[in-house]
Parts: C-alpha cells; sequence; structure tokens
C-alpha cells in the first residue's frame, strides 16, 4: 500500500506527512524520494502480543510519500517532470492537501481541488490518447481481438474524461478494469482531502467524513499542530491532546480513512514468532490471502484455521475456542474477515 501526499505548494504537505510518520523531513527537499513506511496503528496485534508474547510484532504498513507541489496548468504547460507523474502514478491513493491554514474560502478549496484534478484528468488523457493511436497503427496489420477490445475500452475512457470526468467515476467490468490497470491512470486513484485548518479551529472542526468532494472524503487536520504532536514523548503529548482538544492523532484517523476508502480490511496471524497483521482488500479469499502472506502458502492452500479475534477474546484460549465450536477449518473460497486469526495448512 503505498499513497502519496500531494497538493499546491505550500499547503503543508511536508508538515503533514511529518505528522503521519513521526520523521522529520527537510523542507523543500521532497522530490517523491522521500518514502517512508508507517504501522498502522491496532490494538488487536497490542492484545495478541502480550498474550503470546513473540519474538516480533508486526504491524501492518502503509507506504507514504512526500512530493513536489503540483498545481493547475502544471501538465498542461509541461511544468511537472515525468518522473513526477511517474512516481505518482506507482501510488494505490492519494492524500491531497489543502491550505485552510490561512482561512480560505470554501470556494477556493473546491477550486484548488478541481484545478488539480483537471491536470489529473489531462495527464490520463494524454496517455490514452498516445495508447490509442499506437493501437491504430498496430491494428493496420493484423486483425487481433484483445487490441479491438482494448481500442473499444479506451474510447470509453475519452469520452469520459472528455467530459472532464475523472475514471474513478467510469462504471467498470472487472474484466475492463484489469485491462486498465497497467495504465495507472492518475484520475483513477482514491484520493482523499486533508484539509489544513489554523490552530484556532481546532475545536470547532467539523466531524470527520461530515462531507466529501465529489465523492472524495474530507478529513480536517490541523498538520502543524499534528506535527509537534507527533514529535512529543508519550507522558506530554496527553497534555497536549487534551490542551487543543484533539481526541485521536491524526495518524490513527488517517490511516481507518485510508483503509475505508480503499477498501482494506486487516487478518492477523498469532504464534512464538510473531504476531502479524496483515492489510488485504476487502472480499479476498482464504486461498488469496494466504498469498499475501507467501505466494507458496496460496499455490499449495490446503485449508486456513480460522477463529475470529473477538471469538478468541471471548473463550480465552485455541483450545477453548475448539471446544466452543467457533474454531473453523476453512476451505479456499471461504472470504476472509476483518480480524480473521488465520493459520494457513499448506501441503509441500
Ligand atoms: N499555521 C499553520 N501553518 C502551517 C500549517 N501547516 C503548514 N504550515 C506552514 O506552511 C508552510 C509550508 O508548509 P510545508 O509543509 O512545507 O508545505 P508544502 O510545501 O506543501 O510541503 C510552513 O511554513 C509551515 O510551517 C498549519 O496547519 N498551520
Ligand atoms: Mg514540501
Amino acid at each position: 500500500m503505498y499513497i502519496s501526499v500531494i497538493g499546491p505548494a505550500l499547503s503543508g504537505k511536508t508538515t503533514l506527512f511529518q505528522a503521519l510518520s513521526g520523521v522529520e523531513s527537510a523542507r523543500g527537499f521532497s522530490d517523491g524520494d522521500n518514502i517512508i513506511s508507517i504501522d498502522v496503528p491496532d490494538e488487536r496485534v497490542d492484545e495478541l502480543s502480550r498474550i503470546y508474547r513473540p519474538k516480533k510484532t508486526t504491524y501492518a504498513r502503509i507506504e507514504l510519500a512526500d512530493t513536489v507541489a503540483i498545481s493547475e496548468g502544471n501538465v498542461k504547460d509541461s511544468t511537472i517532470n515525468a518522473k513526477t507523474l511517474q512516481k505518482m502514478r506507482m501510488s494505490d491513493a492519494f492524500i491531497l492537501t489543502l491550505n485552510d491554514f490561512e482561512e480560505a474560502a470554501a470556494a477556493e478549496l473546491e477550486k484548488e481541488f478541481h484545478g488539480i484534478m483537471s491536470e489529473f484528468i489531462l495527464a490520463d488523457m494524454i496517455l490514452i490518447e498516445g495508447r490509442l493511436e499506437r493501437i491504430k497503427k498496430q491494428a493496420g496489420k493484423k486483425e487481433n481481438t484483445a487490441l479491438l477490445l482494448e481500442e473499444k475500452l479506451l474510447e470509453q475512457c475519452l469520452a469520459h474524461v472528455g467530459e472532464g470526468k475523472p475514471l474513478r467515476t467510469l462504471e467498470l467490468a472487472v474484466s475492463d478494469e484489469k485491462t486498465l490497470r497497467g495504465f495507472r491512470f492518475l484520475s483513477q486513484k482514491p484520493m482523499m482531502i486533508a484539509i489544513n485548518c489554523s490552530e484556532d479551529g481546532m475545536g470547532e472542526m467539523p466531524g470527520e467524513e461530515e462531507r466529501d468532494m465529489e465523492g472524495c472524503p474530507v478529513i480536517h487536520v490541523c498538520a502543524s499542530l499534528e506535527c509537534e504532536l507527533a514529535m512529543m514523548e508519550e507522558a506530554e503529548r496527553a497534555a497536549f491532546m487534551e490542551e487543543f482538544s484533539v481526541k485521536e492523532s491524526i495518524r490513527g484517523r488517517m490511516i481507518r480513512l485510508a483503509f475505508d476508502t480503499l477498501g482494506l480490511i486487516s487478518f492477523l496471524t498469532v504464534g512464538e514468532d510473531e504476531c502479524r497483521a496483515w492489510p488485504i482488500r476487502k472480499g479476498m479469499n482464504a486461498q488469496e490471502a494466504a498469498g499475501a502472506i507467501h505466494t507458496d502458502l496460496a499455490s499449495k492452500f490446503i485449508r486456513a484455521e480460522t477463529v475470529s479475534y473477538a471469538d478468541l477474546m471471548k473463550y480465552g484460549g485455541m483450545a477453548e475456542c475448539k471446544k466452543a465450536g467457533v474454531w473453523r477449518l476453512e476451505g479456499k473460497t471461504y472470504i476472509v474477515e476483518d480480524g480473521d486469526i488465520i493459520s494457513i495448512r499448506a501441503g509441500t
């Protein structure tokens, strides 16, 4: 999972990046190479680790990148370099920061959002047109069904972006989605918006997910305050949070939003060696989940020993769960649920 923090210059990208990662990074120095892996806070992993006392405790991880500024006109007049765009394309999702700490008008924020969205749409349009041109050249040579299908699909995409709409809002069949995956279209990626508010506005910030911008969830944050918070010692932090009526630090809030937006859940593995959370897409089956651990476990999959975290807590141990009949042997097609504790039985 790889998320890029993007946005106009001086909107607080680097500040937010530091608040989320807890790591100081040089200002004005970020060209997308600034990537940090952050742990996903998970109380279930904490608790399991207390019970099993493993040698190692591993949380789910998200890769976070701080990127250079992007604003309206950058793609149109090629003032953003290809390398930066390519890095953006590699992301699974974006966090768009917008400067509201200088009390921007709501209309101003909307305008900035639309400005960047239209750059993404334009970048995708250029990509689609380029590919269509190459297909047309190839198609002359010999009949090719796959190519014809791709062409038809891309024409559909082109019409969509041509109306100024992001590819995110184009309903696609699963097979079409697969065809398009390789293009890594910018306007297709999930986007979360972080409205960077001033310190004064902290107490009266609206609740989470109260609004969205064209389907993109919005989170309100005071990045500079959160950044200070992230750098503090535990004890100092509590007092600070109380003073500014911050209930939960941005890292937890943002990660939950990211999991929601990207449709992720975590399953868990336990043992004396390691207790660990594994992020997967909601709807994955047991065999696919096994593949998240190791490809061998997927190909040699036999059964998934499964018990829910809630049941393990309720009954107090694996043996007790077996006795109560809540410990299960699930097959390949079992759809894994958030908080399932799984042990894969695989052949040799
Ligand atoms: N008052 C206030 N200033 C902020 C906030 N976030 C960032 N800034 C300031 O805005 C400037 C630009 O921030 P930076 O994170 O470097 O922006 P970037 O260019 O988007 O990476 C810095 O001087 C920050 O101290 C905030 O939440 N409140
Ligand atoms: Mg920066």
